[in-house]
């Protein structure tokens, strides 16, 4: 029994263009796999998504942790995306007022809006926060995934914020294309799933973080990109180990078909 449909499918529903295109390169390179890229130097940043580039639908960074971040870093970044055909995701999880999130993501030094496709916000502040980044966001094709469940222990988020999440979404189609969560909120196809926490074996780390398997995330929690950082970029050989992340991420989305 067919229990979801494919990215190809997805693709044709979406009406937002940047949705389209993911679910695009996700169908056309044979990926679920977003790698989260946590340096601290331009060039190690740049490093990691030449290596990675092949295998990976987006690449995740945060840009305020580059020692070195400089103007020319955002260009150079776009050059290898276009070349192995990925998107940039910001991960700055903007958190404010809807004067101060549009500030933070059109100035000061990193410029946000000129050079990420994603970016990500907490709902928590209501839709001024949405309406804020939006003045600037939907000019250029950008696109906003909502924070409605975080993988930390002992986090506060309550049981009933996914579900007003799930509606705010919906109330701001032509911004936000999906979520960052733990589980699927809503069946809507044109939504993408988000889920960090992710290893190809189950654990933790000494602050918080908490682990599931890339099969365990797309099958039984409904992810449609999982996300991983440390797993791949800690490893001996990013490429190969990208490459086997891709390969769990796209079988487990394969199996459902
Ligand atoms: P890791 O090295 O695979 O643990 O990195 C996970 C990344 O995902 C890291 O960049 C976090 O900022 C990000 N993350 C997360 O781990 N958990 C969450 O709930 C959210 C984001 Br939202």
């Amino acid at each position: 029994e067919r229990k979801i449909l494919s990215f190809k499918e997805r693709a044709s529903l979406c009406q937002h263009p940047l949705t389209k295109r993911i679910f695009g390169i996700m169908e056309e390179k044979k990926t679920n796999l977003c790698v989260a890229a946590d340096v601290t130097f331009c060039a190690k940043l740049l490093e990691i998504a030449e290596t990675v580039g092949p295998h990976i639908c987006v690449l995740k960074i945060h840009a305020d942790i580059l020692e070195d971040f400089n103007s020319e870093f955002p260009e150079k970044l776009k050059d290898v995306a276009k070349k192995h055909n990925f998107v940039i995701f910001e991960d700055r999880k903007f958190a404010d007022i809807g004067h101060t999130v549009y500030m933070q993501y059109t100035k000061g030094i990193h410029t946000i809006v000129e050079w990420a496709d994603i970016i990500d916000c907490h709902p928590l502040p209501g839709p001024g926060i949405l309406e804020g980044l939006k003045q600037a966001g939907i000019k250029k094709g950008r696109g906003c995934l909502l924070i409605a469940q975080m993988s930390t222990k002992g986090n506060l988020v309550p049981a009933n914020y996914p579900e007003a999440t799930a509606h705010f979404a919906d109330h701001h189609r032509d911004f936000v294309i999906g979520f960052i969560g733990q589980s699927r909120l809503i069946p809507d196809p044109t939504f993408i799933n988000f889920t960090p926490g992710i290893k190809l074996e189950e654990s933790s780390d000494s602050l918080g973080q908490q682990y599931v398997t890339p099969q365990e995330a797309i099958q039984n929690r409904g992810a449609d990109v999982i996300i991983v950082g440390r797993g791949i970029t800690d490893a001996n050989d990013p490429q190969a180990t990208a490459a086997e992340y891709k390969k769990a991420g796209f079988d487990a989305y394969s199996q459902l078909l």
